[in-house]
C-alpha cells in the first residue's frame, strides 16, 4: 500500500467528503471570503480525484444561511456559560432524581471519531448511562450483527480494490449509482476493463438496476430465500470449497439444511421471491462459475425486520465457496454515512462498550481501568427504536441529540415529535438552526451550535476501514464549537475535568488508538496501536490508512487492505460461523385496508434531511418535490395520474406526494424518498409513515416495507413562486421548497382559484411594481414583481391538473435585473428561446430537452453526448440517466 507523499506546498486543503461512506478525498481551496472551490483529491485511494454531484457541490453548502451560531435555552440566545450550565445542571439533577439511566444520547454516523469517542466515554464511563445509540442503528446495525455472528467480530473483510478486481459484483438492496456513485463508477470501469458482470437485487429497478447485466426485481423482503436457494444450488452442483468449510468454519450442515427447507432449487427460489426461474437460474450459474465475486449490500438488506438474516444468508454463500479475504471477492457492507464505521470503532452503538469491546466482565473491567471510569456501565442500553419508545413512556427524562435529525429520520416520527415535549431536558447539538429537530421543544430545550464540515478537524472511517482526515479550512463562525469540545466542557462541569482535559482532536485520537490496542495482543480485530503515539504533525499530514494498524508486525504503521485471508476469524475457535436463517416474511403483511408495501430511500442529489444539500440550487434541480412512485397497474386501480397528487397513508401517518407512474416499481409496491421535512415541504415526511419494526437481532428498524394505502388528491390550482428570500407559504397550501439560482422557490398547489391567488399575491408585495397576466376564465394568473428594475418575485398559477414547469422562469430569475424580454417570458410562460427541460446534469445544468435533442442530432454514446453538450462530463452521476435516454435511439439504430 504505497501512498504518494502529500503536496504540502499546494494551497488546497486535503479533506474528506462529509456525505456518503465511500469517503472520497476532497481538495478544498478557500477563497478567503467564506467560500471555497472544491475538487476531487487525485491522490485519495477511494476516489482518485473523482467526486459525485453531491461532493462537487459542497462549495454551495458552506455559507452561513440557516446556521445556528449561538447557544440558546428555550429559544433565548444565551452565553456558552449559561447553556453549558443548564445542560450540566439538568443532567446532574436528573441523574440524582431518577438515576443516570434516565439520560440518553442519540448520536450520528456523521460526527467525527473524536466527537464520538468523547460522547461515548462521557455517557458510558462517567455519567453511567448505557442508553447511547446512534442513527447508525437505522443504517447498518444489521450488517454489524451479521458480521459478528459470522466472524465473531464486526469486520469488513475486503476493500474497494476488490471491486476493481471482481468478475461478478452482486448488489443487494443497493442503489449504488445514486448512493455510492464513485464506487459505482469503479464497478462500471471494472466492467469496461475486465468484463465484470453486475447483478442487482432490488424490488425497484433503480438507475443501478438499469445499468446492470442482470436485474433481479424480487418481492420485498425475500432476499434470504434468494441466497438460501443459492446456497442449496452451490451444494447441489458441488461448487463448494469443502476444504475451507472443513478447516475454517462451523455450522455448515445446519445452515444448508435450513436453506434447503426455504428454497431447495431454482424453481422454489423463483416461487419464494417472485422472480422468473430463468433469471434465478442465470444468477445461480453466474455465481457458481465465477470465483471473484463481491456481494455488496446496503439498505435493502439492512433496513429490514430480517436484516441480520439477510446479511448472514449472503455471507453463508461466501463462506461456503471460500470467497473471502482474497483479491476480488467477499461480502462487502456498504456503509451509508461518512463515519458510520468510526462510530462502530468507538463503540457508539447501545450494544457495544468501546473499541470493538462489548460486555463480557473482563471487557468491562478492561475499559474501566483504561478510562479510570468511576461509573462504567455493565450491560447494553436501549437501541434507537426502544430508546424513543422509552421517551414516549417517560422513562427517559433527558435526551442529547448530536448530529442527526430524528424528527425526520426516525420511524414513527410524528409520535416522536410528541414524545420530545415530555422530556425534562432536550439538548440538540446542531449546525443548522432550522432543522425539524432543532425546532422541536422539550420542557427545557438547549440548542448548542456545532462546527460544520470545513470548520472542524478529526477523522472518519469509510466502508473499507480507511481512516481519513477531515480538516478545517474555514474559521469557526459565530460561537460554534467542535462537538467534542462541547462535551468536554459539560464533563468538566460534572466534575470529570481531568478525564476530559483534551486540547485538540489529536489527543483524543491518540487515546482512542491506545484503547484499541490496550491488552489486545491480536485478540480484537480493531487495533490502532501503531497510531497510539502519533504526534500532532503526523496527525496533521495523516494519510488515509486502513485498519488494523497494530504496533508490531507486517501491518504496523501502514494498515491492511484485507482480513481473513488466513481463514482465521475472531470466534473462540477461530472458525467462522454459518447461520441458519429464518424463512422470509414481511414483519407486517399488507391488508385489504393497506394493500401496498411502502418502500423508502434516497434520490441522487439530496442528502438525508436536506439541511445541507437543500442549500444548493444545483442539487435541488434534479427532483424538486416529494413524490411517490407507483406501478401503472396500481395507478389505474387507484385512479392516480402521473404528475397528479396522492395521499399515502399508513397506520402511523400520511403524506401528500406528487405521483410518478413508473414500472420501475413492482405492482403492489410504492416508493417514497426520505428527504423532505417540515423545513422543505408541507406534507412530505416519509419517516412519519414508517412503522419501523426492529430486526430481532440487530434492532435495526424496517424502513422498506410498511403496509400503506393511496388515494388521489385534487387541487384547484397549481403553480410556483420564486422569491429572493425564502417565503413562508400561506396556510392551506401544499408546498415544497427548493433553492434556486438567485433565491428560493416554492412549488405549490391550493384549493384557491386564480382570482383568489391574484388577490393574495398583491397583498404579499406591498410597495412593489406588479406586472400581471390574467386569464381567470382559464384559471391562469402570472405575475412579475419588481422594484427599480430588480426582479423580486415571479409567480405562476394554472389549473390543478397542470404540473408546473418552472425551468424557464428559474433561468430568468437567476439574474438580478429584469429586461423587457424577460418580463414577457415570465408573463407569457414562453421563451424567445426554447426551454431546456428539467435538469439532468446538475454540474453543467444541462436539461433533458438539450440531451434528447443532442441524441436526436446523432450523438450515439455517453461520450458523444458529453462532447456535444457537456452533460455527464464532470462528476458522472447522471451518466446512467443519459445512457437510459440513449437506449431507445441505440435500439432503433440496431434494428
Ligand atoms: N444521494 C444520496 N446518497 C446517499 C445518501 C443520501 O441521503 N443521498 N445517504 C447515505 C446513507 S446514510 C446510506 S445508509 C446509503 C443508502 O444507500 P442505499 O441502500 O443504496 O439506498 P436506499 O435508497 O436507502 O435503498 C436501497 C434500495 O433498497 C431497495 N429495497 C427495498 N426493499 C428491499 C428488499 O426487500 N430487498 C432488496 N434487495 N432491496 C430492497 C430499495 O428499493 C432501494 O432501491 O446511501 C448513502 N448515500
Ligand atoms: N423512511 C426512512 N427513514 C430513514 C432512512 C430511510 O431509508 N427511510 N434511512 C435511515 C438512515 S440509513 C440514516 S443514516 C438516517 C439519516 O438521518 P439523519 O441523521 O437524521 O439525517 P441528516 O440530515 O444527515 O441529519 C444530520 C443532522 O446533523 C446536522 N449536522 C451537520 N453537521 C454537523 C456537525 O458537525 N455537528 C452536529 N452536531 N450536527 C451537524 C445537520 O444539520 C443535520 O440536521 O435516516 C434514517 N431514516
Ligand atoms: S461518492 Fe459522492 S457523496 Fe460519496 S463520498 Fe464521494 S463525493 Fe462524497
Ligand atoms: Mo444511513
Amino acid at each position: 500500500m504505497s501512498q504518494p507523499a502529500p503536496d504540502l506546498a499546494a494551497p488546497a486543503v486535503k479533506t474528506t467528503c462529509p456525505y456518503c461512506g465511500v469517503g472520497c478525498g476532497v481538495l478544498a481551496t478557500p477563497d478567503g471570503q467564506g467560500g471555497v472551490a472544491i475538487a476531487g483529491d487525485p491522490e485519495h485511494p477511494a476516489n482518485f480525484g473523482r467526486l459525485c454531484s453531491k461532493g462537487s457541490a459542497l462549495g454551495e453548502t458552506v455559507d452561513l444561511g440557516d446556521r445556528l451560531l449561538a447557544p440558546t435555552v428555550d429559544g433565548q440566545t444565551v452565553s456558552w456559560e449559561g447553556a453549558l450550565g443548564t445542560v450540566a445542571g439538568g443532567l446532574r439533577r436528573i441523574a440524582e432524581q431518577h438515576g443516570p439511566d434516565a439520560i440518553a444520547f442519540y448520536l450520528s454516523g456523521q460526527i467525527l471519531t473524536e466527537d464520538y469517542y468523547v460522547a461515548n466515554k462521557l455517557a458510558k464511563g462517567f455519567l453511567g448511562t448505557p442508553h447511547v445509540d446512534t442513527n447508525s442503528r437505522l443504517c447498518m446495525s444489521s450488517a454489524v450483527a451479521a458480521h459478528r455472528r459470522a466472524f465473531g467480530s464486526d469486520t469488513v473483510p475486503g476493500c474497494y480494490e476488490d471491486l476493481d478486481e471482481a468478475d461478478l459484483i452482486v448488489l443487494v438492496g443497493s442503489n449504488a449509482a445514486w448512493c455510492h456513485p464513485i464506487l459505482f463508477r469503479r464497478m462500471v470501469d471494472a466492467r469496461a476493463k475486465r468484463g465484470t458482470k453486475i447483478v442487482t437485487v432490488d424490488p425497484r429497478r433503480t438507475q443501478t438496476g438499469e445499468e446492470a447485466d442482470l436485474h433481479l426485481g424480487l418481492q420485498p423482503g425475500t432476499d434470504s430465500a434468494l441466497f438460501s436457494g443459492l446456497l442449496a444450488y452451490l451444494a447441489g452442483q458441488a461448487k463448494l470449497d469443502g476444504r475451507f468449510i472443513e478447516e475454517h468454519t462451523a455450522g455448515f450442515e445446519g445452515a444448508l439444511e435450513r436453506a434447503r427447507q426455504i428454497a431447495p432449487d431454482a424453481a422454489a427460489t423463483a416461487r419464494a421471491t417472485g422472480l422468473a426461474e430463468a433469471d434465478v437460474q442465470a444468477f445461480f450459474e453466474l455465481f457458481a462459475r465465477t470465483k471473484r465475486v463481491v456481494t455488496a449490500f446496503s439498505q435493502g438488506a439492512n433496513q429490514s425486520a430480517q436484516g441480520t438474516d439477510k446479511g448472514n444468508a449472503i455471507i453463508n454463500c461466501h463462506l461456503a465457496t471460500g470467497r473471502i479475504g482474497q483479491p476480488g471477492m467477499g461480502p462487502l457492507s456498504l456503509t451509508g454515512q461518512p463515519n458510520a464505521m468510526g462510530g462502530r470503532e468507538v463503540g457508539g452503538l447501545a450494544n457495544m462498550l468501546a473499541a470493538h469491546m462489548h460486555f463480557a466482565p473482563e471487557e468491562v473491567d478492561r475499559v474501566r481501568r483504561f478510562w479510570k471510569a468511576p461509573n462504567i456501565i455493565t450491560g447494553e442500553g436501549m437501541k434507537a427504536v426502544a430508546l424513543f419508545e422509552a421517551i414516549e413512556r417517560g422513562k427517559i427524562k433527558a435526551l442529547w441529540v448530536i448530529g442527526t435529525n430524528p424528527l425526520v429520520s426516525m420511524p414513527r416520527a410524528d409520535r416522536i415529535r410528541e414524545a420530545i415535549k415530555g422530556l425534562d431536558l432536550y439538548v440538540v447539538s446542531e449546525a443548522v438552526a432550522t432543522s425539524d429537530s432543532a425546532r422541536a421543544t422539550g420542557q427545557k430545550t438547549v440548542l448548542l451550535p456545532a462546527l460544520a464540515w470545513g470548520e472542524k478537524d478529526g477523522t472518519v472511517t469509510n466502508s473499507e476501514r480507511r481512516i481519513s482526515r477531515q480538516r478545517a479550512f474555514l474559521k469557526a463562525p459565530g460561537q460554534a464549537r467542535a462537538d467534542w469540545a462541547i462535551l468536554c466542557d459539560v464533563a468538566r462541569r460534572l466534575g470529570h475535568g481531568e478525564d476530559f482535559a483534551y486540547n485538540s482532536a489529536v489527543e483524543i485520537f491518540r487515546e482512542h488508538a491506545a484503547l484499541s490496542a490496550f491488552e489486545n495482543d491480536g485478540t480484537r480485530d480493531f487495533d490502532l496501536g501503531g497510531l497510539a503515539e502519533i504526534d500532532r504533525r503526523a496527525y496533521d499530514v495523516h494519510l488515509p490508512m486502513q485498519w488494523p494498524v497494530p504496533k508490531r508486525g507486517p501491518d504496523a504503521k501502514k494498515g491492511r487492505a484485507r482480513l481473513f485471508a488466513d481463514g482465521r476469524f475472531y470466534t473462540f475457535d477461530q472458525r467462522a460461523r454459518f447461520v441458519a436463517v429464518q424463512p422470509p416474511a414481511l414483519a407486517q403483511p399488507v391488508t385489504a385496508e393497506r394493500p401496498l408495501v411502502l418502500n423508502t430511500g434516497r434520490i441522487r442529489d439530496h442528502w438525508h434531511t436536506m439541511t445541507r444539500t437543500g442549500k444548493s440550487q444545483r442539487l435541488s434541480a434534479h427532483r424538486a418535490v416529494p413524490f411517490v412512485e407507483i406501478h401503472p397497474d396500481d395507478a389505474a386501480r387507484y385512479r392516480l395520474s402521473d404528475g397528479g397528487f396522492a395521499r399515502v397513508a399508513t397506520d402511523l401517518g400520511s403524506a401528500i406526494l406528487e405521483v410518478t407512474v413508473t414500472d420501475a416499481v413492482l405492482p403492489g409496491s410504492i416508493f417514497v424518498p426520505m428527504h423532505w421535512s417540515d423545513m422543505t415541504a408541507s406534507d412530505g415526511r416519509a419517516a412519519a409513515l414508517a412503522r419501523g419494526i426492529p430486526d430481532p437481532v440487530s434492532g435495526q428498524p424496517e424502513l422498506k416495507a410498511t403496509p400503506a394505502s393511496v388515494e388521489a388528491v385534487a387541487y384547484r390550482s397549481r403553480g410556483y413562486l420564486l422569491t429572493r428570500d425564502a417565503q413562508a407559504a400561506p396556510a392551506g397550501w401544499w408546498w415544497a421548497r427548493a433553492t434556486v439560482s438567485g433565491g428560493s422557490g416554492l412549488i405549490f398547489a391550493t384549493q384557491e382559484g386564480s382570482r383568489e391567488m391574484a388577490l393574495s399575491v398583491r397583498g404579499m408585495f406591498p410597495g412593489h411594481e406588479l406586472a400581471e397576466y390574467v386569464d381567470h376564465a382559464r384559471g391562469l394568473y402570472r405575475c412579475v414583481v419588481t422594484r427599480d428594475d430588480h426582479l423580486v418575485a415571479a409567480l405562476s398559477v394554472a389549473p390543478g391538473d397542470r404540473r408546473p414547469d418552472w425551468e424557464l422562469a428559474k433561468g430568468v430569475f437567476a439574474a438580478p435585473d429584469i429586461e423587457a424580454i424577460d418580463r414577457r417570458t415570465l408573463l407569457s410562460g414562453r421563451a424567445a428561446t426554447a426551454s431546456t427541460g428539467p435538469v439532468v446534469c446538475a454540474c453543467h445544468g444541462v436539461g433533458l430537452d438539450v440531451i434528447t435533442a443532442t441524441i436526436a442530432a446523432g450523438a450515439g454514446s455517453v461520450e458523444a453526448v458529453g462532447a456535444a453538450c457537456k452533460a455527464g462530463t464532470n462528476c458522472g452521476s447522471c451518466i446512467p440517466e443519459i445512457r437510459k435516454l440513449l437506449s431507445p435511439a441505440l435500439a432503433r439504430s440496431a434494428a
